[in-house]
């Protein structure tokens, strides 16, 4: 099983991630981590922060000649910022000069319940930490299992289909002719567009939404869409609560900063729906093999694969540093005040539809490795290859 903590503060030396479970065998390079960590950086709205990093992995371990060997993975990315950091952030001497306390929590943020849990005078510790910038580390771990899915033809992506009030309609076409390639494909469409969308009037209006959100010092939230392909059927369990898919996958989606809702497939449009509306039924072609016509389900049946493509929706909320302030409190003088900022993004919508690749990866990993087992990737890809075979047989494919 795929296990993985992350470390580091916003603004200190380095964030770093230690990955334990990878099957050995798995080809990985330090690029792929890396050009996973770009994609993380892009997005329009993005705040001033990503000018300064290029986000760049160092691998410490459990990697000889370009393939895992079964050992634990360490990684480090360091933070370029730190350099202007090292006085608030000094680790072991506090500085002779004042650094400034901060004693105003923002609305929605983790400032006030992290500085009354973790009985602070001052809230950067907890700045630091619920930063979105730990998912840099996210990404860098979950690029891993990613690369071992991709080698077993297992592809993750994603776009997004809303930011703010700009929504794009009408690409369900677009979108399934993309996923048949596999959910790289779509990834890479997506990528193309600096807000992750697939229609142009979407994106127009996106990045206008955007520049008016920032010309009033506000921030807007969105919705991303994340899809796996090439899935076997019957990962994951309906016997044990902590066994299932989709919650074990809406967890994985939901841990990310900000997110605040994920549906599997149209679920809350389902809802309103009768059975008969809703349910995917099940055919059988002219050589016994099983057709769908329609996957409302988000290839989650049972809280087990269903062998089509997994679809899940999350929404994101506006980040909660707004230049703009709402009303808040001095914690210390108990004045209300104006919120304070803090250097932060408009939209990091299409990023988060990033990270959302890389967190649900692990979690089909190990899906995965429970239904087969094996440390080795050439012994677990020679049984998946064999479970995948059973499947056509029993269908008579
Ligand atoms: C982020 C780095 C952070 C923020 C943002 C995401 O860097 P800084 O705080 O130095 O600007 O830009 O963090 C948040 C959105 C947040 O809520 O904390 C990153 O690397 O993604």
């Amino acid at each position: 099983m795929i296990r993985y903590f992350t470390a580091g503060e916003s603004h200190g030396p380095a964030l770093s991630a230690i990955v334990e479970g990878m099957p050995a065998g798995v080809p990985v390079s330090a690029e792929e981590i890396n050009i996973q960590l770009a994609r993380r950086q892009q997005g329009y709205g993005r705040g001033g922060r990503m000018k300064i990093e290029t986000d760049q992995a160092e691998l410490l371990s459990g990697i000889r000649f370009g393939k895992t060997i079964g050992s634990p993975v360490a990684l480090v990315i360091r933070n370029r910022d730190w350099e202007n950091w090292t006085k608030v952030m000094a680790q072991f001497e506090k500085p002779t000069e004042e650094v400034a306390k901060i004693t105003i929590p923002r609305p929605g943020h983790a400032d006030l319940a992290g500085r009354i849990k973790y009985g602070f005078d001052d809230i950067r510790p907890v700045i630091e930490r619920s930063s979105a910038r730990e998912t840099a580390a996210r990404v860098a771990a979950g690029t891993l299992a990613r690369v071992f899915l991709k080698a077993l033809g297992i592809e993750i992506g994603s776009c997004v289909t809303a930011i703010g009030p700009a929504t794009e309609l009408g690409s369900e076409e677009q979108l399934s002719l993309f996923l048949e390639e596999g959910a790289e494909s779509l990834s890479r469409q997506a990528d193309l567009s600096p807000v992750r969308m697939l229609g142009k009037d979407a994106e127009s209006a996106a990045l206008a939404a955007i520049d008016a959100a920032k010309a009033n010092g506000d921030t807007l939230g969105g919705i991303i869409e994340i899809f796996i392909t090439g899935l076997p059927q019957g990962l994951g369990s309906y016997v044990q609560h902590d066994r299932r898919l989709d919650a074990a996958l809406a967890a994985a989606v939901m841990s990310i900063q900000a997110i605040k809702g994920v549906e599997i497939g149209p679920a809350f449009e389902n809802a309103r729906k009768s059975g008969s509306q809703v349910h995917d039924e099940l055919h059988l072609s002219g050589s016994g093999e099983l057709v769908r016509k329609s996957n409302r389900a988000g290839g989650i049946e049972g809280s087990m694969s269903s062998g089509q493509t997994i679809h899940l929706r999350a929404a994101m909320k506006p980040i909660s540093s707004l230049l703009s302030p709402l009303q808040s409190f001095d914690i210390e003088t108990l004045q209300p005040t104006p919120s304070r900022f803090e250097r932060s993004d408009t939209c990091a919508v299409p990023a988060a539809g990033v990270v959302a690749e890389a967190v649900v990866a692990p979690v089909i990993a190990n899906a995965l490795l429970e239904k087969l087992g094996g440390d080795h990737f050439d012994e677990i890809s020679e049984r998946l290859e064999r479970y995948r075979s059973s499947l056509r047989k029993s269908f008579g494919a």
